[in-house]
């Protein structure tokens, strides 16, 4: 296998979308944090950390609490080399998003437990399912009072018109919310809420009749567990990698960005399933990424971000063979170097 080759299929390039206020911003940063990219959780906030490190950088941002621009961050994982571009949610940055979802290989959709499928991420996953970008679903603050998991996982099929696979299912919610049953890797992850930050050990069950599961969760919070993964069997189709790459099937994950719940759980799925880059329709033909020859296309640029400077950074999807720093390339659009 050629080296070029090798290193495309390290590279996992996805964004993250929804409606504003789901936990986007949140999420990115727990997985910058599995990736060791950041060392500490929440550091947007406490301002520890170097500017620009983490996803909110504009001041703008940290004012407001939302995310106004894509913020493109990359970190390594399990050998893989993984960019995450976290786009804001706000519609009246709608056209940022919309540009991102051009230069990434899959998606992740974030829902609010409470709040259920908003109409932004209606919008966004509408514009992902004209393009079959595979997606993966994230229903987020499983630590709060929400909607029961089999009526979002309807809402979700209803509004999104998406086809789900939970591949990880919740147990109890809000002030009883228990745990994570990780159906994709076939464990139990409990949730220790005095150890917010930290990321517990998982417990490993051959079999979901096991009674030990009885002693870890309670009876009946076992038994109902056992029911819904019975459901979950009877109703939902089983998880089929080609299906997701081809957009026609929407694993579904459940957990809790802020206490990095069901985080690692997800980013775990995300890299044994999502594609790698993918080949890219111009306006001429079909690019494949191991053509030797480097193409790419500019898929957002940044101004003025420091206002004593006129500085612009343009942010390049590359679709085919390798960059190389300080080397001139053609800008197609104006026939210059
Ligand atoms: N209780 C709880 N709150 C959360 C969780 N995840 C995120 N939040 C909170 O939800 C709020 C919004 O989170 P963000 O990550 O900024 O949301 P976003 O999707 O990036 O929002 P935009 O970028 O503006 O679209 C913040 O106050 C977070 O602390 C969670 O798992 N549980
Ligand atoms: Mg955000």
């Amino acid at each position: 296998m050629s080296d070029l080759i090798k290193e495309i299929q390290k590279r996992k390039t996805f964004g993250i979308i929804s409606h504003p206020d789901a936990g986007k911003t949140t999420l990115t940063e727990k997985l910058l944090l599995f990736g060791g990219a950041i060392q500490e959780a929440g550091a947007v906030k406490s301002n520890k950390i170097k500017k620009g490190a983490t996803s909110d950088f504009m001041e703008i941002e940290r004012q407001r609490g939302i995310s106004v621009a894509t913020s493109v961050l990359a970190f390594e994982y399990r050998d893989h080399k993984i960019n995450i571009l976290d786009t804001p949610g706000h519609k009246d940055f709608a056209e940022d998003t919309y540009r991102t979802l051009t230069a990434v290989d899959s998606v992740i959709v974030v829902i609010d437990v409470a709040k259920g499928v908003e109409e932004q991420t209606e919008k966004l996953v509408q514009v992902c399912r004209m393009r079959n970008i595979p997606m993966l679903v994230f229903i987020n603050k499983l630590d709060r009072e929400g909607k029961d998991a089999f009526d979002l996982l309807d809402e979700v099929e209803q509004k999104l018109g998406l086809t789900v696979c939970p591949l990880s299912l919740p147990i109890g919610m809000g002030s009883d919310f228990q745990g994570i049953y990780n159906i994709w890797e076939d464990n139990i992850q409990l949730f220790l809420e005095e150890k917010k930050q930290k990321v517990g050990d998982s417990i490993k069950f051959d079999d979901i009749n096991d009674t030990s599961i009885d002693d870890v969760i309670g009876e009946k919070a076992a038994k109902t567990l056992r029911e819904e993964l019975d459901l979950i069997q009877s109703v939902y189709p089983e998880f089929n990698r080609e299906d997701y790459m081809n957009g026609d099937l929407q694993p579904v994950f459940f957990g809790s960005a802020l206490n990095n719940f069901g985080v690692r759980e997800l980013l775990n799925a995300f890299i044994d399933i999502a594609p790698m880059p993918q080949p890219k329709e111009s306006e001429t033909r079909l690019v494949k990424p191991e053509e030797e020859t480097f193409t790419g296309f500019v898929f957002k640029i940044h101004a003025n971000m420091d206002p004593k400077h006129r500085d612009r950074l343009a942010f390049v999807k590359i679709v085919s063979g390798t960059f190389k720093r300080n080397e001139n390339y053609l800008l197609v659009r104006e026939g210059k170097k």
